[in-house]
């Protein structure tokens, strides 16, 4: 059984990164994954957050994620919000209120319940997502 998931796993690798939004169930392979990783990017799958310039904050990517290291861009688009991500394995990263622009993150996601939001209205602007 192992055997035959890993062999299905390394055939998935093969194929490429056009099997990555099917969200396979076997989580077992991305160290491996990463280092037998040739071409390609170096530094795995990005997360793409967006917040403002109204009272709208969002990420896009998290359907189907396993836990790993993921780098977040955040495009912050208003003085007057902050994107502000928190959950288990430590991970707390978040943009400056009064900052705009594009801001890079690394962060490395483990099994459980993420949670992001704008800190000034947390109330209203927010979301989650599970990661495995
Ligand atoms: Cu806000």
């Amino acid at each position: 059984m192992t055997r035959r998931h890993l062999t299905l796993a390394l055939l998935l690798l093969t194929f490429g990164l056009a099997f990555a939004g099917c969200g396979g169930d076997d989580d077992d392979g991305d160290a491996a994954a990463t280092t037998a990783s040739t071409g390609g990017e170096a530094a795995g799958t990005t997360l793409n957050g967006s917040v403002g310039p109204g009272f709208e904050i969002s990420l896009d990517g998290t359907d189907g994620l396993q836990p790993g290291d993921y780098t977040l861009v955040v495009n912050d688009q208003s003085p007057e919000h902050n994107f502000h991500l928190t959950g288990p394995g430590g991970v707390e990263v978040s943009t400056d209120v009064s900052a705009e622009g594009e801001e890079s993150f690394d962060v490395t996601l483990e099994t459980g319940e993420y949670t992001f939001v704008c800190d000034p209205h947390a109330s209203q602007m927010r979301g989650t997502f599970t990661v495995g």
